[in-house]
């Protein structure tokens, strides 16, 4: 892989990065520490789960977007089978993390804390609203972690499915949720809705002030696109869009 000359944030070695997070972990521990002292349980659970992702040393990606903008097809595409639940009305109800792993089968995280082995193949009996018996379940789910062998996800890196924004407050809940957790994140905006304002609104609210540097764009629905010139034509759109909020944004900051 050839690195970008062009990008400004400067490349560290993997030295200097073992010591950031030796660092980074001192600190925690510390910061854990008060935390436990002046028993702060939402504060102790945040550090935690940021410890263990840097012990793990893992990476995670999120799909965000709005509902019904092929989140969960994108990472089926990804993943080149049909592993995560998606739909033609608003489907994925929870956080649904794909982890590397040989074997291929889900662990379903409950909020009591209880865990569930389940098939691949019945994983929108677990995640979904498709129907109310499942969206009864899905509401108790923590996160689903799918283990697949997905070359993508070699070397620590998982790929998180998020429920998306403006269905209903209680999905968008979901969704920034995960932002916190997150190292980077893929935005998932449909060629026959480029950019709402709800996209834009969660790009300059959310992502670009969530310490998430790392925004990766993708277009979907691109195959709806039927007449000559207008895929191109939207990808020049939302390039176009996406860098004027993004310059406006650095305005206002610097302002
Ligand atoms: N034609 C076409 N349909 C798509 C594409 N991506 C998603 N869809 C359809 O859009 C609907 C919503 O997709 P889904 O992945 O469930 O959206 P999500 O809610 O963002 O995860 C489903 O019926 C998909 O088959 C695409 O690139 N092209
Ligand atoms: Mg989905």
């Amino acid at each position: 892989m050839k690195a970008d000359t062009n990008q400004n944030t400067p490349l560290i070695s993997l030295t200097d990065y073992n010591k950031l997070a030796n660092n980074l972990v001192l600190d925690l521990k510390r910061l854990r520490s008060f935390s436990e002292k002046l028993n702060i349980q939402q504060s102790l659970t945040a550090i935690d789960d940021v410890l263990e992702k840097i012990e793990n040393k893992t990476f995670w990606v999120a799909v965000v977007g709005e509902f019904k903008r092929g989140k969960s097809t994108f990472i089926n595409a990804l993943l080149g089978q049909e592993i995560l639940p998606s739909d033609i009305e608003p489907c994925s109800a929870t956080i649904n993390r794909v982890t590397y792993s040989l074997n291929s089968y889900v662990e379903v995280e409950f909020k009591d804390g209880r865990k569930e082995r389940v098939e691949i193949d019945k994983l929108s009996e677990y995640v979904t609203k498709l129907t109310p018996e499942a969206e009864a379940t899905a509401a108790n789910v923590k996160e689903a972690v799918v283990y697949y062998p997905a070359p993508y996800c070699r070397n620590n890196v998982d790929i998180i499915d998020t429920p998306g924004l403006n269905d209903d407050p209680s999905m968008t809940g979901v969704t920034l949720s995960v932002l916190p957790k997150v190292d980077a994140a893929i935005l998932v905006i449909m060629a026959q809705s480029p950019v709402s304002e709800v996209e834009r609104d969660f790009l300059e609210n959310k992502l670009l002030t969530n310490d998430l540097g790392r925004v990766i764009f993708v277009v979907t629905g691109i195959d709806r696109c039927n007449r000559p010139g207008d895929a191109d034509k939207v990808i020049a759109s939302v390039r176009k869009r996406i860098k004027e909020y993004v310059l406006e944004l650095i305005r206002k900051v610097n302002i």
